[in-house]
């Protein structure tokens, strides 16, 4: 039996590659987490940036605390199973009146995992609307061939390698994931998806978790990590990540070292730049 997501959901995400809003957080939860984030920054006098953006639950107690969210988990259960690794947590912040952007890709291109289920939830702190730069997909484009993309390493670019899908996406056929703050949608591995500038006064704050069922294994790289969110891990492909006990722990933030380096080992493997960005 399902835990969070009707057969309507199930099916329409198998079909579409996406599914959304799911209510996650409430706006008390949504307030107190964004204002943790941004004492951060307020401390270390910039936004959060470069490898701080990735993997970031080793560096935020708070972001594990979400990753291990049960209705995430609940959801994302009903899509990969009872045995769940989150692989990956990235920050996705566009600065208001900011034109950062995200251009079309497909995530299987890069990551080297051998799973065409890997589900990303994303988690809105702020709102994500079509003014702000929210996220748009490609439905069903995570059923077809992956498609050829090149490297553009355009500065306002949030993805590391400005890597781009190199055909045209007929932009009649997408779907704008809108979200609320607190709300979280879902999109497969292989779903073509993008995200334009932010117009409004407000920061577009989001954060991303990419779960694997515990059998997928790295292709791309001798080492790699992942935290266990739930369930058990019988098969042992990536090293397990700590717990942190608490923001910026000095022994999860040694982890997060080894691991963020690892990640742009496999995310840069055939590119003709690396950038400090993960
Ligand atoms: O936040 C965005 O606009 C893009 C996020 C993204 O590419 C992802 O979560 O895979």
């Amino acid at each position: 039996m399902a835990k969070l997501l009707d057969r309507g959901a199930i099916d329409q995400y198998r079909e579409e590659g996406y599914y959304f809003p799911i209510d996650v957080l409430d706006a008390d939860e949504v307030a107190a987490n964004r204002a943790r984030l941004e004492a951060f920054e307020a401390q270390q006098g910039q936004p959060v940036h470069g490898p701080q953006r990735s993997k970031s639950h080793l560096i935020f107690k708070w972001v594990d605390d979400l990753m291990r969210h049960p209705r995430i988990l609940d959801a994302v259960e009903d899509l990969v199973g009872p045995d769940i690794l989150c692989w990956n947590t990235i920050f996705w912040i566009k600065e208001a009146e900011s034109a950062s952007f995200v251009s079309w890709h497909q995530d299987v291109r890069y990551w080297g995992l051998d799973t065409s289920e890997l589900v990303t939830a994303w988690v809105a702190l702020s709102p994500a609307t079509e003014e702000s730069g929210c996220m748009r997909v490609l439905p069903g484009s995570h059923r077809e061939e992956v498609l050829p993309h090149r490297d553009e390493y355009h500065d306002d670019n949030l993805l590391t390698r400005g890597q781009e899908i190199a055909v045209e996406v007929d932009e009649s056929k997408t779907v704008s994931m809108a979200l609320a703050p607190g709300q979280a949608s879902l999109h497969n591995v292989g779903l073509a998806h993008a995200s334009g500038p932010n117009r409004t006064d407000d920061r577009r704050i989001g954060i991303s978790m990419h779960y694997i069922s515990t059998r997928t294994r790295q292709t791309a790289g001798e080492w790699d990590s992942a935290a266990l969110v739930r369930g058990e891990d019988r098969y042992g492909h990536f090293q397990l990540a700590p717990v942190p006990s608490r923001d910026l722990d000095p022994d999860a933030l040694a982890f997060h070292e080894r691991a963020s380096g690892a990640l742009r080992d496999i995310l840069f493997r055939d590119a003709e730049r690396v950038r400090p960005v993960v």
